[in-house]
């Protein structure tokens, strides 16, 4: 492990702030412990204000030279970051696994996902198009251009300790911006280890201060950051209950959030479906990452057919999911993150059975060192209060339903609006689903689970998830600010809408 950890340049006791150089933090130390056997792996000595107030100044300094540079310049670094990604995945993959207890092949997964990015933004590097409009004034030129916006906050959650950093920051860097990055408090050392990486690229190519890192309490660090003026946008991964808060103060003082927060995903199965392949997604959506996915599958729709056959399958396979050490390559399911999260799982198991859902398989702690649960099926009806709730653990609950109209109607009916399937081979039934009177959803997906999206799309939700959408497609545009601009090349001044104004 201590050669994991060394030649990845993380130490036993760590500097909780970075701009480039390392600096000397003295708030609380913080120690991360590994979740699949509670064991330490190593401390970070929190950032405090003044620590902050640092970042924050080198963010800005860094900011001012890097929007001069040519974007395609910029994507060559963000080439490098990939590069030097590519070259620690295995390691960096591992660490992932460690910290946050996702099996292997998802920190590897996780990784990639970074280098994915990173490929992406190089090629948009050339693409911050913006378009150009047909003046209504004779000999005047219109069209509109994308600025940066200056230093961007990016917040990011436990679940994806690296990747979601690695969507914002990848992104938000060949648009010309510069990077301060809070990281879950749970999961430090991925952070130290992926600072590390971006010193090397920042390094090679004399940069400081473009990727800062900052990792501190929420008091200490969290409401100071989205309460700063100095950061125009404020990217945040988490709860809908901390993303109201950041939405709240952002919004207070004028500067723009990307909110990605909680999802309630559903999954719905037709009679019709290919139910070898709906019985793999919902696995997959279900029990993958051990249901800490904000795109996990937490409501699964059973149409009345195939709704006692495909419980039944899914039950045995439950049983059959392979739980313990997530390096361990048989293993389908690794711990919760802490203690904290299993007590809520049991907790959610306990109001479910209060409520009168139907536990048929799970619900318990698994009675080894770490923060083992069971995967959970709970039978139920649509309107149990517990099912309007995201649960962040694996936590399944299975609802029968008769008819399309019937389903979809229930399927919208929760705050959240992130990721949501359906399973069916008709046409019409899959097509009904994506339409506008089909899922309320940011992601919709046909014969494909909730979760695993690549970053070639747009992510993130409606509703309660909080509008926001990260990587792909345009979702550049966030990081970037539109200036409109008119250009008159003519000897006259006229007015638009034909208005006279002459002395
Ligand atoms: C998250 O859980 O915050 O679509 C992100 C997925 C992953 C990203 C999940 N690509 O499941």
């Amino acid at each position: 492990m201590n050669e994991l950890l060394e030649s990845l340049g993380v130490q036993p006791r760590n500097s909780g702030a970075c701009t480039g150089s390392w600096i000397q933090t003295s708030g609380p130390e913080l120690v991360s412990h590994n979740p699949a056997d509670g064991e330490p792996i190593a401390a970070v000595t929190q950032a405090m204000a003044a620590d902050y107030e640092a970042v924050v100044a080198a963010a800005e300094r860094a900011f001012a030279t890097w929007r001069m540079m040519p974007a395609p310049q910029r994507g060559e670094v963000i080439r490098q970051l990939g590069e030097e990604l590519r070259a620690n995945k295995e390691p960096l993959g591992k660490l992932v696994t460690m910290e946050c207890g996702k099996i292997y092949s998802e920190g590897l997964g996780e990784v990639q996902e970074m280098i994915d990015i990173c490929d992406f933004a190089v090629g948009l590097s050339r693409q911050l198009y913006g378009l150009t409009m047909h003046s209504e004034r004779a000999s005047h030129r219109m069209y509109e251009q994308w600025h940066p916006l200056g230093p961007v906050g990016i917040i990011s959650a436990f679940n994806f300790p690296v990747a979601v950093w690695a969507w914002n920051a990848a992104i938000a860097a060949v648009c010309g911006n510069s990077m301060i990055w809070k990281p879950s408090p749970k999961t430090p050392l991925t952070a130290v280890a992926v600072q590390q990486i971006c010193n090397k690229v920042m390094e090679r190519n004399g940069l400081e201060g473009l990727f800062s890192l900052v990792i501190g309490d929420n008091d200490e660090i969290g409401e100071r950051m989205i309460a700063d003026r100095r950061l125009p946008l404020i990217s945040a991964t988490g709860s809908c209950r901390m993303g109201r808060r950041v939405g709240t103060v952002v919004a207070e003082r004028m500067g723009r959030s990307l909110l990605e927060l909680g999802g309630n995903n559903a999954l719905i199965v037709m009679d019709d479906a290919n139910l070898d392949l709906a019985l793999r997604g919902v696995l997959f959506g279900a029990v993958g990452t051990a249901g800490q996915r904000c795109t996990t599958t937490r409501r699964l729709f059973l149409q009345k057919g195939i709704a006692a056959d495909f419980t039944a399958k899914l039950v045995k396979a439950y049983g059959q999911v392979r739980i313990g050490d997530p390096l361990d390559e048989n293993t389908l399911m690794g711990p919760l993150i802490d203690e904290g999260s299993v007590q809520m799982m049991l907790d959610a198991v306990a109001k479910v059975r209060e409520q009168g859902g139907e536990v048929l398989c799970g619900g318990n702690r698994v009675d080894r060192p770490g923060h083992y649960v069971e995967p959970t099926i709970v039978k139920t009806t649509h309107d149990l209060p517990m099912v309007k709730e995201e649960t962040f653990a694996p936590l399944l609950y299975v609802i029968e339903f008769e008819t399309l109209d019937e389903v979809m109607k229930h399927h919208n009916d929760v705050p959240q609006g992130l990721s949501s399937a359906i399973f069916t081979d008709s046409l019409i039934t899959a097509e009904t689903f994506l339409s506008h009177r089909g899922s309320d959803c940011g992601i919709a997906n046909v014969n494909i689970g909730t979760s695993g999206a690549e970053i070639g799309g747009a992510f993130g939700g409606e509703k309660e998830t909080g509008g926001g959408r990260e990587s792909g497609s345009d979702a550049w545009r966030l990081y970037m600010r539109r200036q409109t601009n008119t250009i008159n090349w003519g000897t006259e001044l006229p007015l638009a809408q034909g208005v006279k104004f002459d002395l």
